[in-house]
């Protein structure tokens, strides 16, 4: 039952934990403020976005949208980024071999999320190994890279369960090589990686790579997977992207069996071989117990996950000081606009990310009920639940960013080496104050895109505005 699957889940993360619940948030209060993606102007970036799509799972490889969504998007909801799903069977056809006819549709696609001054991370995606492992169920990995060693396979529903078929556990096993027999396999991964950096490396939309979808670790589990297999993978891949893109943020995942609920993760420091500060960073996704399996936000499933709401919390920002990284939520939702308690599960889940000062990628962009608009056109709840006030760029070290309808509040110190404006996208024209001397502050509004520009004083070393319609 979902019930039970929900409790085995937040067990799990549980006993990963104890011992360390004792910790409390503000162990860390005097530490050095948490590195920040930040901008050209080194200004810290906080994106919202839609995972786009589901639909690029697909034979083609491509999502569902066309250009005049990504305006209607841009304008309506604010977002400032998208999780743009592309897959390893579309980019390496045949070993080696890389379709650079794909890249150029990519390419195509990310024109139009710069047209609209968006960041585009690149998302390397799999669900259950590839479409070849297990008769189309999964996405991913192209057939030649897929060895199943001939194990059984029966496609499972919840989807999630068929992770388990012996098949998916072999074509894992295979790809990090836990057979000893299929070195080749990571080694292709990391070249195809690279031909992608270089073909995105100038591309000024694009913000980042993210390194594998949920990665999974076939028989080889939790810290016998993310410390000693799946962390030195990510090395590797870093190491081959910095050889030609600098400059390009990495973004790698824990594996998501157990921190999509919340559970501690083991993935150890990955370094950064690029000149200057490092760019790396840790972006778990966020699904306590099943919520984009049919689940609920209500009664005893309710308790169960603000459990593992509290669990997420301590454990992502701990796995993030280990990195020293930066953090991005890159995916959560899933919920149907009418399962029970999806408006406040998504209202609890905005109002976290905000108290950890970081961004995120709903998932997903796809009509229908977990999408923003229903398939008939039509917006969701999601729609306006997502198009959420906030600060876009920040010019300074952030310090607080909370939305408590209709006020946002943003309080930033000043950094040095950071140039320009705080951004902050609102969805009706703002009323503005500010902390600062009165006329030593100045504002923006540009009613077209709904950015508020804030020019804090410079002589002034914390600033905290407040933004109401
Ligand atoms: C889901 C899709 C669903 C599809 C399934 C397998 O919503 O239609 O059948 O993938 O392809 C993830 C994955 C993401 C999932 C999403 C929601 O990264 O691909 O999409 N999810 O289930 N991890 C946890 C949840």
């Amino acid at each position: 039952s979902a019930l039970g699957r929900i409790t085995l889940t937040t067990a799990l993360a549980l006993a990963g934990t104890a011992g360390t619940a004792a910790a409390g948030a503000h162990a860390h209060a005097d530490a050095a403020p948490p590195p920040t993606i930040t901008d050209d102007q080194g200004r810290t970036l906080i994106l919202h976005g839609l995972n786009t799509a589901s639909s690029a799972k697909g034979d083609s490889g491509l999502p569902w949208i066309d250009r005049d969504d990504v305006v209607r998007e841009a304008r309506e909801m604010g977002t400032d980024s998208v999780r743009y799903l592309i897959l390893w069977r579309n980019v390496e056809p045949k070993p080696g071999q890389y379709d650079d006819a794909y890249l150029d549709e990519v390419a195509k696609r990310v024109a139009w999320y710069r047209e609209q001054g968006m960041h585009v991370i690149l998302d390397m995606h799999q669900d259950i190994y590839g479409p070849d492992a297990c008769k189309g169920a999964g996405d991913g990995a192209p057939a030649w890279a897929t060895i199943t060693d001939g194990l059984p396979c029966t496609p499972q529903d919840p989807w999630v369960l068929t992770y388990l078929q012996p098949a998916i556990l072999r074509a894992y096993d295979n790809f990090w090589n836990n057979t000893g027999k299929h070195p080749e396999l990571m080694q292709r991964y990391t070249a195809m990686w690279q031909h992608v950096a270089k073909r995105f490396a100038r591309d000024p939309a694009v913000l980042g790579y993210d390194l594998m979808n949920e990665p999974f670790g076939g028989t080889r589990q939790f810290g016998f997977f993310e410390g000693p297999i799946l962390t030195p993978f990510y090395q590797r891949v870093v190491n081959a992207i910095r050889k030609v893109d600098r400059d390009n943020w990495v973004f790698v995942e824990p594996e998501a069996l157990g921190s999509n609920e919340g559970a501690e993760s083991s993935i150890a420091p990955v370094k950064d071989p690029r000149p200057g500060t490092p760019r790396i960073v840790l972006a778990p996704h966020f699904y306590p117990g099943g919520v984009d399996l049919g689940g609920a936000y209500s009664g005893a499933t309710k308790l169960l996950i603000q459990a593992q709401f509290a669990l997420w919390k301590r454990n992502m920002p701990a796995a993030a000081r280990r990195l020293n990284a930066p953090m991005w939520l890159g995916e959560v939702g899933g919920m149907g606009q009418d399962a029970p308690g999806a408006a406040d599960f998504t209202g609890d889940w905005l109002s976290m990310a905000d108290d950890l000062g970081i961004g995120w990628s709903y998932w997903s962009n796809d009509p229908g009920s977990t999408g923003v608009t229903d398939g008939k056109g039509n917006p969701t709840l999601f729609t306006k639940l997502l198009a959420r006030p906030y600060a876009r760029a920040i010019a300074g070290t952030p310090v607080t960013m909370s939305y408590s309808s209709p006020t946002l509040t943003v309080s930033w110190r000043n950094k040095a080496g950071v140039s320009g404006p705080t951004e902050i996208w609102f969805p009706s024209t703002p009323k503005v104050t500010s902390t600062d001397p009165a006329g030593k502050w100045r504002t923006a509004w540009d009613a077209g895109r709904h950015v508020l520009s804030v020019w804090a004083d410079p002589n002034t070393a914390s600033h905290t505005v407040t933004v109401t319609p």
